[in-house]
């Protein structure tokens, strides 16, 4: 086990370091501390062969010209909030407009697009980055300064935990995640149409034409959001139902989950032997099949394209805020927020 680190870029008279762990069996995971931008994550195949599964960029530049949200932790509130405003103890805050007159993702500079401090851990059989940054009251119009902390944890065992702790000096709302896009062909071999998800979920979240939760919770059953059997991403692509048309045909949406820290997601790609099972203890995942990814621009030499990559983002329900009959992501003065996911990469 090891982890290297190299200067990666500079940005705003500091330098953006790329931290890369590599665990016993060879699994390998690339870091920035720019955004805690997960830019590599590589995985053997059935064969033994490793290669990327993540959508990412070798320059900072890249990333901020064209990434949406690749790899990055996304917060204070993943997800949109409708009209960029929700009212807390009868005040009403005024968040960043960054989608269509709505706050996505934390705002114009959210947690994607700061430089976090570094702590590295290495321990007998794991290693960790601890990521550390203070976002500060009123920073996109959140009230309170909230102390962040998100850790990423590699393992023997091919597992990449990822916990996010939180405390703020006055009542705010926390719903973060990381936004990273899958692809387990290895090195974007090819889009992620026939990957195959088995989500333990039987309700998800009917949106609107500008992808905000209308607050009807719709039951999965006969409809292309069933994935308990398991379902390739391709159905939604194809499908009539005004759910997947309006996310851009594919889908956009959070699924609540059955059970949580117990096999809840699976993605499968079934020509390369590769899987990833995620487990949280967060209520929803958003499984967002790429569908508005722009074809401007190249990843590491392949032509970015609709599906070529999946994101699944295991969080809060987005725009809680203004349906309060969801589970709620009020954080109170000096609570503790904390939420742990855990990525295990498998390959048969
Ligand atoms: C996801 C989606 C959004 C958006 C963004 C880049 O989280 O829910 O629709 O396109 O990522």
């Amino acid at each position: 086990m090891k982890i290297v680190q190299e200067q990666f870029a500079k940005f705003d008279g500091k330098i953006v370091t790329a931290y890369t762990m590599i665990n016993s069996r060879g699994m390998e995971v690339t870091t920035i501390d720019y955004g805690c931008i997960i830019t590599k994550i590589l995985v053997p195949d059935r064969d033994g062969t490793f290669e990327n599964v993540v959508l990412g960029f070798d320059t900072l530049e890249e990333y901020q010209k064209y990434s949406p949200y690749f790899g990055a932790i996304v917060g204070r509130h993943a997800g949109r909030i409708a009209n960029a405003e929700f009212e807390l103890d009868g005040i009403n805050y005024h968040l960043a407009k960054n989608n269509n007159g709505n706050h996505l993702h934390g705002g114009l500079v959210g947690f994607d697009k700061v430089i976090w401090d570094t702590e590295v851990i290495e321990e007998q059989e794991s290693m960790s980055l601890v990521f550390h940054y203070l976002s500060k009251d009123g920073e996109e119009g959140y009230p309170g300064n909230l102390k962040m902390k998100v850790t990423y944890t590699l393992n023997n065992q091919n597992e990449l935990q990822l916990t996010y702790e939180g405390i703020s000096d006055k009542k705010t709302v926390v719903n973060v995640t990381n936004h990273s896009y899958l692809n387990l062909s290895g090195n974007l071999k090819r889009d992620t149409l026939n990957h195959t998800l088995t989500l333990k979920s039987d309700q998800f979240l009917e949106l609107d034409e500008e992808l905000i939760p209308t607050g009807k919770i719709l039951a999965v059953e006969n409809s292309a959001f069933d994935f308990r059997s398991g379902r390739r991403i391709f159905d939604g692509t194809v499908s009539n139902d005004p759910q997947n048309v309006l996310a851009g045909k594919g889908y956009d949406h959070p699924f609540l989950l059955n059970v949580n820290n117990n096999k809840e997601i699976h993605l499968f790609d079934e020509e390369s032997g590769r899987g990833l099972i995620i487990e949280t203890d967060q209520p929803a995942v958003v499984l967002y099949a790429g569908t508005q990814l722009e074809e401007n621009f190249s990843i590491r030499g392949v032509k970015s394209k609709k599906y070529l990559g999946l994101c699944l983002e295991t969080q809060g329900l987005p725009d809680s805020l203004n349906h309060r009959q969801f589970p709620s992501a009020i954080l109170e003065k000096d609570e503790v927020y904390q939420s742990i996911t855990t990525y295990k990469f498998t390959n048969q």
